[in-house]
């Protein structure tokens, strides 16, 4: 039997490798997953819980909010706000950033997260998860405000997400490879279950909600057409698609055997560049890709450059196999 390496031994070797997690990051990444795990607990629940079902309130993004949702958000602030690790903390559950109450020790880290991804599949058993960010505050005394937030992903130092699926999930960067952790009930921790995690720079697996193609722009039609034309096609191959409708399953899949995700800009509302999240869905899924050897664009730029304007601004995405996402980010190349 091989020991068995938990998510804080391995974040302390890591830290004596190379560095990359100081004590007070070595903390809260803890602290995270111990959040991850009390929502997995909640999740896992259901209806026996009476957690399922709507809020009957709506969100910054109008949208419905889950019981989960809120349940999720509340999980994640509570257990934050006490441990002197973050100066403020950012959620897709609330318009305004919660800065760390005045009664609890301020830290340097920023923490951004969308507390439960995909909640529209909470009551219908597919996984869902939380996805997480984190970035340093800028260097300077005064107090922190949203534009301390607004920084590009290329500036995190460290992003996740924990899948609460058949098993749960935790998967990390701090920026230095993609590891992965699975939850042992039975001893109430995550235990390293793969690192230095790879994606395959091709593939033969699409993800995108093929209900919307009529409302797409042309190079993704021409991208996607040509993946059903399949061998007989300009691709030569046959492709398979996936869609779950949860971006943290969908990232996890290809993560795990490769593929391209894609939620690009759609007609239906025009003046939004695409339905996901810039700050807490698309840069920390970005930077995982790319530490996995992926890539992450809107069709035009790399996602972690791209500099934020507003906390809750939305992004088209497509990120995965390197060599697809090169492909259908070329396509939106002014000719
Ligand atoms: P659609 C979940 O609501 C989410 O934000 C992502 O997790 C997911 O990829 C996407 O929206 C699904 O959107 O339009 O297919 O329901």
């Amino acid at each position: 039997m091989s020991k068995k390496i938990s998510l804080t031994r391995y974040l302390v070797e890591q830290q004596r490798v190379d560095g990359h997690i100081p004590s007070q990051l070595r903390l809260l990444l803890e602290v995270v997953a111990r959040a991850c795990k009390n929502i997995s607990q909640a999740v896992n629940k259901g209806a026996l819980g009476g957690v399922l079902g709507t809020a009957h309130s709506e969100n910054v993004q109008g949208e419905i909010q889950k019981k989960l949702d809120i349940i999720a958000n509340e999980v994640l602030i509570e257990a934050n706000e006490w441990g002197g690790h973050l100066a403020a903390m950012a959620s897709e559950e609330m318009d305004a950033i919660y800065v760390v109450p005045n009664r609890y020790p301020k830290g340097e880290y920023l923490l951004l997260f969308d507390p439960l991804d995909g909640s529209s599949n909470i009551d219908v058993n597919v996984s869902i998860g939380t996805i997480f960010s984190v970035l340093k505050m800028p260097e300077d005394d005064r107090g922190v405000d949203e534009g301390d937030f607004l920084q590009p992903g290329r500036q995190q130092v460290a992003a996740g997400y924990c899948v609460y699926g058949p098993q749960t999930t935790l998967v990390l960067t701090v920026g230095d490879g993609v590891a992965m952790f699975t939850l042992d009930r039975e001893q109430g921790s995550f235990v390293l279950t793969q690192e230095n995690i790879r994606i395959p720079e091709d593939t033969q697996e699409f993800a995108i909600n093929m209900s919307n193609m009529r409302h797409w722009d042309a190079p993704v039609k021409r991208y996607i057409d040509e993946c059903l034309a399949g061998r007989e096609g300009p691709r030569g191959k046959d492709f398979n698609m996936r869609w779950i409708a949860s971006m943290v399953a969908d990232v996890h899949r290809i993560l795990t055997r490769g593929g391209v995700f894609m939620y690009p800009w759609d007609a239906r509302e025009p003046n939004k560049p695409g339905k996901l999240r810039l700050m807490y869905e698309a840069n920390p899924m970005a930077w995982l890709i790319e530490q996995a050897g992926g890539a992450a664009t809107n069709g035009r730029q790399r996602i972690l450059d791209i500099q934020p304007s507003s906390l809750h601004e939305r992004v088209s995405v497509i990120l995965g196999s390197k060599n697809e996402v090169d492909r259908a980010t070329s396509y939106h190349a002014p000719l």
